[in-house]
């Protein structure tokens, strides 16, 4: 197999600088019945050549929905999450993620939340993220208790 320098093809064939988002691996972590908060995770893409911005996002499950970021183990709300040109960036857990406030109804497994994610040049995408308890490569994460 040869390998192709990536980029190559882009070059030539687009005339205008726009950006080309994707969104993919979404999923909404389930909570018990007695939160009234969830989040959302994702992967978005951007395959286009210029930069896009998330600035607004809703859902059909709760009736507040927010961009967020964890600093320092502490979340706070964001206005635009960047989307560079040609990147990815993942909202997972102790990161970037759609914060779900007031829950419309508990959350459990096997739900399906509707999102709608607008970004300020690519517009409003729909995405249909499944509920989930937890990611799927995050198994080494409780592994505090070492007794030796
Ligand atoms: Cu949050």
């Amino acid at each position: 197999m040869k390998k192709v320098p990536l980029g190559s093809f882009l070059v030539g064939g687009l005339v205008f600088a726009q950006p080309n988002i994707k969104v993919e691996d979404a999923w909404v972590r389930a909570v018990p019945p007695t939160s009234k908060m969830s989040a959302a995770y994702m992967v978005i893409k951007n395959e286009g050549n210029e930069a896009d911005k998330l600035i607004d996002a809703s859902n059909n499950a709760s009736q507040i929905t927010e961009i967020h970021e964890t600093v320092e183990g502490k979340m706070r709300r964001i206005k635009a999450l960047e989307i560079p040109a040609g990147k990815k960036v993942e909202l997972k857990p102790g990161g970037y993620h759609i914060m779900l406030i007031n829950l419309n109804k508990p959350l459990k497994e096997g739900d399906k939340v509707e999102l709608v994610l607008k970004f300020e040049k690519s517009g409003e995408i729909k995405v249909e993220a499944p509920v989930r308890k937890g990611a799927k490569h995050m198994k080494h994460e409780h592994h505090h208790h070492h007794h030796h």
